[in-house]
């Protein structure tokens, strides 16, 4: 009979075995169902991170389960040197649910993101009739968009891009939330800029929300100057900020949108790339693709991912139990607290350092007290738990991350 390893044995396994490229917080789980997650010692935690916003619906959800384990007995994978009876379908519900003519079905979120800059510079050339390779794409300081050599080239965060160079070239950045700032480079050079990139809240940056109206006067810029509006919402759409995705906030239907994590709950790496006939149609057959992008166990857990969202109405929820959340949390009498700041259930508290203690040891007592929350930048604690949760549960974990505020 093995013995039970312990927490210890398995950090020691990932340290010895794996790759260091993350500093996890000191807890080993081994089972997820809804808000909760189990550690291996067998402790019920609150899960206040919801995998970045990939598990919007709730870990395990039975429905998205079911849709997997039925499709993996009939038929996992078939590429798209053939066509199956998966893809269609989901192609049909998703550009329905999201209002666009066409998806184009990837894997990661960085894929999508790739695959954004990629439908933006072929439509700057072949529509817009941008010199071949002198497109220019704005992005905005503080951006998180994925990991791959030309994402980390929008990044000003050295712990992004820092030695990964040489960079990809054809990229202008501009401060975020600085409206003015992009129409100096749309008047300057918007004859060669293909396209916007942005996040309509930024995530990694420390839920960074922008002024009201921000996401409408980039949108409104970029069509002054005939160049593409991409959102970024692989975390904050798909019902995260209490909107389906956050740019209905200002009733802006972004040219391209990007979605991924909460696509899945949390259950396969599921991305997309949603846009109308002219831009998606600059790709032909054979000009971009991916083994596995849109493949039929994918297809039908989007579908059954995105039935859950609708059905149980988890964007009102958001909504609704984020006003909860901030109203109670900015309640909080500590000076480790500076202020809470987010939309539906996407949130962050800005914490004040002090005595040696910093974010990251406030999440290890908020760990002690059964609730798993992870720092971003040092001082920002993002408070993300799935949107299922209800209003006993949320007061239930409002109170214990109250409690530890207080005592430290
Ligand atoms: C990590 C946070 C980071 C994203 C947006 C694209 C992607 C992401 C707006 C890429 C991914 C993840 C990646 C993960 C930590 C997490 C994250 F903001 F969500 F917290 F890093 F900034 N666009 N975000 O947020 O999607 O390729 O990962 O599927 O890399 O540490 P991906």
């Amino acid at each position: 009979m093995d013995k039970k390893l312990t927490s210890a044995d398995y950090m020691a396994m990932e340290e010895r075995y794996g790759a260091h490229n993350y500093h996890s917080l000191p807890v080993v789980l081994e089972r997820g169902e809804g808000i909760y997650l189990y550690g291996v010692d067998g402790k019920r935690y609150f899960d206040f991170l919801s995998a970045y916003s990939a598990v919007n619906q709730g870990h395990c959800h039975p429905k998205i389960v079911k849709a997997l384990t039925e499709q993996a007995q009939k038929l996992c994978l078939t590429s798209r040197a053939f066509y199956n009876d998966c893809l269609g379908p989901y192609e049909k519900f998703a550009t329905e649910f999201f209002g666009y003519d066409k998806l184009l079905p990837m894997n990661s979120g960085a894929e999508a993101v790739e695959t954004a800059l990629k439908l933006a510079r072929r439509w700057g050339y072949k529509v817009k009739g941008i010199p071949e390779n002198e497109a220019l794409i704005i992005v905005m300081e503080g951006n998180f968009h994925g990991r791959t050599i030309t994402i980390v080239t929008l990044s000003n965060d050295p712990e992004s891009y820092s030695q990964y160079g040489p960079f990809t070239p054809g990229f202008v950045r501009v401060p975020y939330d600085d409206t003015e700032a992009v129409r100096k480079v749309l008047e300057e050079k918007g004859d060669k800029v293909a396209a916007l990139l942005m996040e309509p809240i930024q995530g990694e940056a420390g839920v960074y929300v922008p002024h009201d109206g921000f996401i409408k006067e980039c949108y409104d810029l970029c069509h002054k100057h005939n160049c593409l509006f991409i959102a970024d919402e692989v975390q904050t759409g798909i019902g995260r900020t209490g909107r389906l995705m956050a740019c209905d906030y200002e009733g802006v239907h972004p040219d391209i949108v990007t979605i991924g994590k909460a696509l899945s709950g949390g259950v396969l790496p599921i991305s997309a790339v949603l846009a109308n006939d002219e831009i998606m149609l600059t790709i032909k057959p054979g000009e971009h693709g991916s083994t596995f992008g849109g493949y039929p166990l994918a297809a039908k857990v989007a579908v059954a991912a995105l039935s859950v969202i609708r059905d149980e109405h988890l964007t009102e929820n958001a909504y609704k139990m984020g006003l909860i959340f901030r109203e109670e949390i900015s309640k909080i009498k500590s000076p480790f607290f500076k202020f809470v700041r987010g939309k539906g259930l996407l949130n962050a508290v800005v914490t004040e350092p002090q005595n040696g203690i910093e974010a990251w040891d406030i999440c290890l007592k908020l760990r002690d007290a059964g609730l798993l929350a992870k720092p971003t930048h040092r001082h920002i604690i993002r408070f993300a738990p799935p949107l299922t949760i209800n209003e006993k549960e949320l007061r239930e974990a409002i109170g214990i991350i109250k409690n530890v505020f207080e005592s430290l």
